[in-house]
């Protein structure tokens, strides 16, 4: 039976390019995002292959994600595979001068969204004995960074749910991949910088840092390994880069 996959964050960046790659892997999708244009983007560039299913919601509003994952017809009900791609940076400011909006935001998105989302999930995996949870966390959720705080934070306890659900689920026969890439070149510094798109391109000039596709590589080689295997914690640099803000740059 074809397996399926929801992922969240679905319309760029790291979870557009791990549904594409999914896709190829022959998995049917539920791709989620908050932009309807570019999901149905997505859907008409992958739908050749296997069947697409698109939720439009936010992450962060609880009641959009229960109702919307909930009311998924019958036989898109039994996801095998949650890839927990949502997630943004908001500002990159010391503690003093940083906004409390932002911070809200990378929390309720980060951290929140991404529990929202597993709890809608998670049971039908837990009766069905079988799942896989990827949650995609980062370097910054490894080591804490100046400027970058909350972001930090907000990673930091990606980590702990990571491993949490692993300790709580493995008994279920569901397996959890916790991810931490350093720079991957996507949407991710615009969003930081506020559509700053000079800043942004900034961080990725200089050396040749990682593409979404190559944290897609890794999440397709995570979900397709035997089933006796769980890829539990990886960590992905640039091979310029040796700690989240050191970048070996020409
Ligand atoms: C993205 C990587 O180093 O900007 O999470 O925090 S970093």
């Amino acid at each position: 039976m074809t397996k399926i996959a929801l992922i969240t964050g679905a319309t760029s960046g790291i979870g557009k390019a791990t549904a594409i790659k999914l896709a190829e892997n022959g998995y049917d999708l539920i791709i989620c995002g908050r932009r309807a244009e570019k999901l149905e983007e997505l859907k008409n560039l992958v739908s050749k292959t296997v069947k697409i299913h698109t939720l439009q919601f936010d992450v962060r509003n609880r009641n959009e994600v229960e109702t919307q994952i909930n009311s998924l017809p019958n036989e898109w009900k039994n996801i095998d595979v949650l890839v927990n791609s949502a997630g943004n940076a908001h500002g990159l400011s010391t503690i003093d001068t940083g906004d409390i909006e932002d911070w809200d935001a990378m929390i309720d998105g980060n951290v929140k969204g991404l529990l929202y989302v597993s709890k809608a999930i998670i049971p039908q995996m837990v009766e069905r004995k079988k799942g896989h949870i990827i949650n995609l966390s980062s370097v910054a959720g490894k080591q804490t960074y100046a400027n970058g705080a909350v972001y930090c934070a907000s990673k930091k306890a990606v980590e702990a749910i990571s491993e949490g659900m692993r300790l709580d689920l493995t008994q279920h026969g569901i397996k959890i991949t916790n991810i931490a890439p350093g720079a991957v070149a996507t949407e991710f510094s615009e969003v930081r910088f506020k559509g700053d798109k000079e800043r942004a391109q900034k961080v990725y000039e200089g050396f040749d840092p990682l593409l979404a596709e190559d944290i897609a590589d890794f999440i397709s080689y995570a979900v397709n390994a035997p089933n006796r295997v769980t890829i539990a914690d990886v960590t992905i640099y640039a091979k310029a880069q040796s700690a989240p803000s050191i970048i070996y740059k020409k």
